[in-house]
């Protein structure tokens, strides 16, 4: 069921034992979120497998406790938030959750008891409007978790909409801090591990190009999600990075694409979506920021992705 932001409040009301569960490698969107939710609203927090790093160290300023790999039937409602997937849950999807999300998919709508989905820029500001609309008066520590969260999933403001600045101008003004406090909320020092995994993603990289289209494939075994993005500073219209994690078969690809490639009607969550479902597994994300994970040699799923791509620019 589909519910405004008003209904928030009262559709929570009835359950005592609330859990928010954010998904697997929870960046600041997902904790920001999940942590100003559970201040006002009651409730713990949790997250599948594992916390990014930007995502840990948010939580370690807020104070938050994160459960990771919580039980999630022992509670009365899961509110899963910032997530579209269930394989970004490791498929621990519970039976009884409701939504809070702003990515693309349609996937978990239907199982759920009641959600809220809007493609705003970050969850951030659904959240934002949820405490406004339901009378909550924000703490500085939430408000700094919500603006962290939208700080990071805008890129700094580079894919911000007027509602976007509307939010945050609030946000600042009810939290009571600058702008300066939450990006240092958001600056962990980059540590020599993801300096390595970056630079191997980029030396090991394969350029494609069509006409003025420029695609990279590359594979690296952690960081694909910050290497797809490097490759599009270098000059990558569109960027693939494949990894494959510990022993299983699973192989995770992240992609990201440039602006213009954007205004040109790519849409990567789709089309990951497409190629996860070929190959045994699910994806999807945002028309420039996608991920998905399969079943399969990273090369042939990386072959997969860029077929299709060069297919769609023809
Ligand atoms: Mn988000």
């Amino acid at each position: 069921m589909r519910i405004r932001e008003k209904q928030y409040g009262a559709c929570i009301a009835p359950y005592r034992n609330v859990l928010y569960l954010c998904h697997r490698n929870a960046d600041p969107d997902a904790i920001g979120c999940s942590f100003a939710l559970s201040r006002a609203f009651g409730g713990s927090i949790g997250a599948a497998d594992d916390l990014s790093r930007t995502g840990a160290y948010l939580a370690d300023i807020l104070g938050a406790r994160i459960l990771i790999n919580p039980p999630v039937d022992d509670y009365d409602l899961v509110v899963v938030v910032d997530t579209s997937v269930s394989t970004q849950l490791g498929d621990r999807l519970p039976k009884s959750y409701a939504l809070v999300d702003h990515h693309l998919d349609k996937g978990l709508l239907d199982g759920s008891l009641f959600y809220i989905q809007k493609p705003t820029k970050s969850t951030a500001e659904i959240v934002w409007t949820i405490l406004k609309e339901n009378g909550k008066t924000i703490e500085k520590r939430a408000a700094l978790g919500l603006m962290a969260g939208l700080i990071a999933d805008t890129g700094r403001f580079k894919r911000a909409s007027t509602g976007t600045f509307l939010a945050a101008a609030e946000i600042l003004k009810a939290g009571g801090f600058d702008y300066e406090e939450a990006q240092d909320a958001l600056s962990v020092p980059a540590d020599l591990s993801q300096r390595i995994a970056l630079l191997k993603a980029a030396s090991r990289c394969e350029v494609t190009r069509q006409g003025d289209w420029l695609i990279a494939c590359t594979e690296v075994n952690s960081f694909e999600g910050s290497a797809a993005m490097a490759l599009v500073d270098l000059g990558a219209d569109v960027a693939f990075v494949a990894g494959r994690h510990g022993k299983s078969e699973k192989v995770r690809i992240s992609a990201r694409s440039s602006r213009e490639a954007a205004c040109r009607n790519i849409n990567l969550a789709k089309l990951l979506g497409e190629v996860a479902r070929a190959y045994g597994g699910d994806g999807g994300g945002h028309r420039s920021a996608a991920a998905l994970e399969a079943i399969g040699d990273p090369s042939v799923l990386l072959d997969a992705c860029r077929k299709k791509l060069l297919e769609s620019l023809t």
